[in-house]
């Protein structure tokens, strides 16, 4: 039998480009079956190296996938990271449609780092030695893939869907509150959706950064001070559109807010 060499370059400048027209596409698992998940991270890298090239830049990661709610929502039930750029982040809360295929948006918190964090025995209190502060965040994700509908391998090449972030205005000591036992309720044109605790993500957000820092080590990555780290949605996440508002009401931290236009 012929082996197929898949060819990692041309699938991520593929998928960068519908990242940037907005195009929905096939999944790449279906052309190529055997694309491992190490190759999907390295597509990945690439689509952000494409991204740099044009003038963009990285500002941090993500965390997906850490919470049952968001694993059941799309059935795939591993975490995963994603690379989070510039142009991703709303400088305010309004969400232009333009260029997103079927956006959905989910309540999050966002760690800001003030040292670097390395290694495969990050633990949970390494994280808070490192951490300078914690924002409120939502996150708009957008899958390139037809029907928001991916296996791990390629929701990995896609970015971890990443879209689009909004961070609060203001920032809050890491100690500031019992982070798991923190309440999010999130609401669409007034209606509760969908609410949660910190806990939701995997016992304690405070993890799913340990995490991160663990798996980019295997690449031989790290954390860099003042990288913006997003740990993942406490809650299943909601589709927007023209003319929808979104409040999250988190217990202690206030609300953000985010209008959605055309
Ligand atoms: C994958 C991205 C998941 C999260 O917070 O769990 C994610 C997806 O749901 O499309 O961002
Ligand atoms: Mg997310």
């Amino acid at each position: 039998m012929e082996v197929k060499q898949v060819d990692l370059k041309h699938l991520a400048e593929k998928i960068e480009s519908h990242q940037t027209t907005g195009q929905d596409m096939d999944k790449v698992t279906i052309d190529n079956p055997s694309l491992t998940v190490e190759e999907a991270y390295e597509i990945q890298k690439m689509c952000i190296d494409y991204k740099e090239e044009r003038g963009d830049q990285m500002v941090g990661w993500k965390m997906g996938l850490t919470s049952k709610a968001k694993q059941v929502s799309v059935g795939v039930d591993e975490p995963i990271y994603g690379r989070l750029t510039q142009s991703m982040e709303l400088a305010d809360p309004v969400l232009p449609l333009e260029n997103l295929i079927h956006p959905r948006v989910e309540p999050e918190i966002a760690f800001v780092l003030k040292k670097e964090l390395s290694g495969e025995d990050v633990t949970p209190r390494d994280v808070w030695m490192a951490t300078e502060c914690i924002f409120p965040a939502i996150e708009v994700i957008d899958s390139r893939y037809k029907n928001f509908s991916f296996t791990l391998v390629d929701v990995i090449a896609d970015n971890a869907s990443s879209t689009k972030f909004i961070l609060g205005d203001q920032a809050f000591s890491p100690y500031h509150t019992a982070w798991d036992e923190m309440g999010v309720a999130m609401f669409r044109n007034g209606e509760l959706l969908h609410s949660g605790t910190g806990a939701a993500v995997l016992g304690h957000p405070v993890r799913s950064v340990a995490m991160l820092a663990k798996m980019l080590s295997r690449e031989g990555q790290t954390i860099k001070p003042g990288q913006v780290i997003l740990v993942g949605g406490f809650t299943e996440a909601v589709d927007v559109s023209d003319g929808d508002h979104i409040e999250v009401r988190y217990d202690q931290l206030g609300s953000l807010n985010l209008r959605v236009e055309g």
